[in-house]
């Protein structure tokens, strides 16, 4: 704190006028037209926001009937095809509506321009029109679950997806669709980060969420086409008879794979990456640190995208694909674990000796290294030819794809909408409630995955209906789990819409940040900034302290050097 003179706070004047005043984003225009039609990215984000929640609520209502059924063996709720399309719906409801435009689309949108001191997004119009090409996706979901819902698995896999009489090809439609707002939206932020930087906004000093949603951008891109095109051959085959993946007009089915898994291992990273970038925020604002090795975080991400689009093959080790195949998947999927670990060990260095707060925002942020490590180191087991041929279709998998991508992006989300919710909504929650709601997640994620590595490992196939009285018991376990955590959820639903009536007015920066987004008022004008900020570096935190009156972070003058 050398050379700052802590008396004078005249430094960087944040906007006083926030709350209540006509100026802000959410007052400045009444309505619901006003909200439907808006070109806004704030508020773009925020019908994102709403749209995915409602999704996640959704999702988690079968994934709850999905462990009430397997509470026991033999029946409990439901038949099996009806089971069939539970876990169908649940799988294709949370990955399409759920983890892919979760942090991207909602909070992407909400904080992207702002970060770059920018008005909007490059193509608002097109922001707008992304996220109805996702709604009407959704529509054709819940008209395929109103005649005869899918019962394929959210992967779609030939050849039983091109014979099964349920209703796949209008899932499969909505699908293609929610595809199109994904490409479109990573368009847009490519293009934004790009052309709409603050004047003097460098590379090297945007926040490393930015090159985050900008190497999932490149994957979003070049990827999700091939999932698109994958489909609509999908369900050509299916309503034209063209033999493309069915053997008996004389198509390939595991030519299927390979096309769904071109898309959906970069997929993966589509959802990891901008999860990764929310926690590369989190840790440093509450660790009060600089981030540890910007740039190798940074270009890890795009490490990530790139080594993303080479290993799509260790999907399908036991599809009879040739040796040589496997063995270079298998090497090349252990690569992405160079990249992955840089950041983990960033982030950890980052907080070493941090002074910490553990706030909700930060509790998820280090839930996400938690999880999100168990999930990668039990991704080793699977990357390994000889282990994943018994591992493979286990329960061993469901558990390590539940911690990347619920324990890894669900936690982050989750933790991103916390950390930006005083922002968004010029309010702050119940931080009590917040941490209850947060023990309840972490404790009912862990007795509702764990157990399944364990029933995995033991043999215990995924997607079966029933099973023998053996894994009984893990199974309990994983349905009070489950249970456990929806408590969570409901509580953290109950807090977050109170603080919307009575949470206290947030001010401008509650946790002291650095980058821009903070440095306007709580919630934002129209435009973002009355003033475009000066840009410095997003991760210095020595000029900000607290002010305890207020409950608020302010910026420090920095006193004339000599
Ligand atoms: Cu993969």
């Amino acid at each position: 704190m050398e050379g700052i003179d802590i008396t004078d706070t005249t430094g960087i004047e944040l906007p006083k006028k926030a709350f209540g005043e006509k100026t802000n984003y959410l007052t400045s225009a009444r309505g619901l037209a006003s909200w439907l039609f808006t070109l806004d990215h704030k508020r773009i984000g925020v019908l994102y926001l709403v749209f995915i929640l409602a999704s996640f609520f959704l999702g988690g209502i079968f994934a709850l009937l999905i462990r009430t059924e397997l509470f026991a063996p033999g029946k409990t709720l439901v038949d099996a095809k009806t089971y069939n399309q539970f876990f169908t719906l649940h799988g294709a409801i949370m990955i399409f509506l759920v983890i892919i435009p979760g942090i991207p689309a909602a909070l992407g949108n909400f904080v992207l321009p702002m970060m770059l001191g920018a008005k909007d997004v490059a193509f608002p119009k097109l922001n707008l029109a992304s996220y109805y090409m996702l709604v009407a996706g959704a529509i054709f979901a819940v008209v395929s679950m109103i005649t005869g819902s899918a019962d394929t698995g959210w992967t779609f896999y030939t050849p039983y997806s091109t014979i099964t009489t349920t209703s796949v090809s209008t899932i499969l439609f909505g699908a293609f669709l929610i595809g199109f707002s994904s490409i479109f939206t990573g368009l847009n932020f490519l293009v934004t980060i790009h052309f709409l930087r603050a004047p003097g906004l460098s590379w090297f000093k945007l926040p490393l969420l930015i090159w985050a949603l900008y190497a999932t951008a490149i994957i979003q891109i070049l990827a999700t086409p091939v999932l698109g095109i994958t489909l609509l051959l999908l369900i050509a085959e299916r309503i034209l008879g063209i033999g493309i993946f069915n053997p008996a007009l004389g198509g390939d089915p595991v030519l299927f794979q390979h096309f769904f898994w071109f898309y959906s291992h970069p997929a993966v990273y589509i959802m990891i990456l901008p999860a990764m970038g929310v926690v590369s925020e989190i840790i440093p604002v509450f660790s009060r640190k600089r981030i540890f090795g910007y740039k190798f975080i940074a270009f890890s991400s795009i490490a990530i995208a790139v080594i993303g689009f080479l290993v799509w093959g260790h999907h399908l080790y036991v599809a009879g694909q040739s040796a040589l195949a496997n063995m270079v998947f298998s090497a090349l999927t252990y690569t992405v674990a160079v990249p992955s670990a840089v950041k983990v060990f960033n982030w950890l260095a980052t907080m070493y000796k941090g002074d910490i707060h553990l706030d909700t925002p930060m509790l998820y942020a280090l839930s996400f290294i938690f999880l999100f490590l168990v999930g990668g180191l039990t991704g080793i087991f699977l990357g390994n030819l000889a282990a994943d041929v018994h591992l493979h279709d286990t329960y061993f998998v469901v558990a390590h794809f539940h911690y990347t991508m619920m324990g890894g992006v669900l936690m982050a989300f989750i933790g991103g909408i916390h950390y930006w919710w005083p922002k968004m909504f010029g309010r702050m929650y119940n931080e009590l409630l917040g941490k209850i709601a947060f023990i309840l997640v972490f404790l009912g994620f862990n007795l509702t995955f764990f157990p399944q590595f364990l029933m995995g490992v033991q043999g215990m196939p995924r997607r079966y209906y029933d099973y023998p009285a053996e894994f009984a018991f893990y199974h309990k376990l994983s349905t009070v789990g489950g249970f456990v955590m929806a408590v969570g959820f409901l509580l953290t639903a109950y807090y977050l819409i109170r603080s919307l009536v009575r949470g206290k007015p947030a001010p401008a920066n509650p946790w002291g940040g650095a980058s821009f987004e903070w440095r306007t008022s709580s919630p934002p004008p129209l435009e973002n900034f009355e003033e475009i900020p000066e840009p410095t570096d997003p991760y210095d935190y020595e000029k900000l302290i607290w002010k305890a009156d207020t409950n608020e972070y302010i910026w420090l003058k920095t006193a004339p050097e000599g």
